[in-house]
């Protein structure tokens, strides 16, 4: 593409390993995403992806939802440490807190998520196990934007792998890991890009309104 865009800002929000966040890091390392990380902030003090901002020279925020009264305070503050950094973009990566409507409506359209499923099934938590309890035979990864009905927003990209005989829980959630990294980026690609917007409650890529099941790759 010769289209010439404006650098955007991504603030990402983590609560564990961030190993999505390190495929972003490493994408704009690359220069395959024109971005730059302003900021990375965590609700678990022990979450490593602190220690991988704090490695790539990214700010690294730690914000403890044990010392807020309420999930409406504790959104307010992540919401003020978020504005400071004024991002184009926020990032949901592995980032295991409820947001609450106020929240989520203040980033609408500019928030995206990961979830380890293929959306609609198993909203929530637990999901790779849930997949092998239901006998399914393929099991994946959505990426969506983020609307206050809980992982309820518009898909953008999902991607699937097989499940096997007598799947191990962890073998599955890596196999689903791996190809999350490779699709997170692509997405924060495009929306850097302005080619992926959120309209009316849809996914919309090149002016085309995608799929309840967004696009897929294998
Ligand atoms: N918030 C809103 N409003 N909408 C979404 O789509 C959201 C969201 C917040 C997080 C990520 C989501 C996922 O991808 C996400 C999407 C946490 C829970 C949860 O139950 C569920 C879904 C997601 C993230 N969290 C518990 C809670 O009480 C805490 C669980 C824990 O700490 O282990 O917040 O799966
Ligand atoms: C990822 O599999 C992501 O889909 C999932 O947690 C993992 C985080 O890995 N997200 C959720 O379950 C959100 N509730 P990471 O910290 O290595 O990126």
């Amino acid at each position: 593409m010769t289209e010439q865009h404006v650098q955007k800002s991504i603030v990402v929000l983590v609560s564990g390993n961030g190993s999505n966040l390190q495929a972003i890091i490493d994408e704009i390392a690359e220069k395959r995403i024109n971005a730059k990380i302003v900021a990375v902030i965590a609700n678990q003090e022990t979450a490593y992806g602190l220690t991988r901002a704090e490695n790539a020279g990214i700010p690294a925020i730690y914000i403890d939802h044990k010392n807020f009264a309420s999930r409406e305070e504790y959104d307010k503050q992540l919401a003020d440490s978020i504005d400071e950094f004024n991002p184009n973009l926020i990032v949901l990566a592995g980032f295991m807190r409820i947001l609450t409507p106020a929240f989520v409506e203040r980033y609408q359209g500019r928030m995206l998520n990961i979830h380890p499923s293929l959306l609609p099934k198993y909203k929530g938590l637990h999901t790779h196990q849930r997949a092998i309890d239901a006998n399914d035979k393929e099991h994946g990864a959505s990426v969506h934007f983020v609307t206050p009905e809980l992982d309820g927003g518009p898909v953008v990209l999902q991607s699937k792998v097989p499940v096997f005989e007598q799947q191990d829980v962890q073998e599955l959630a890596q196999r689903v890991q791996q190809q999350e990294r490779q699709m997170y980026p692509l997405v924060i690609k495009w929306f850097c890009e302005d080619r992926l917007k959120m309209i009316n409650n849809r996914a919309v890529l090149d002016n085309q309104i995608l799929a309840d099941e967004g696009y897929a790759i294998e």
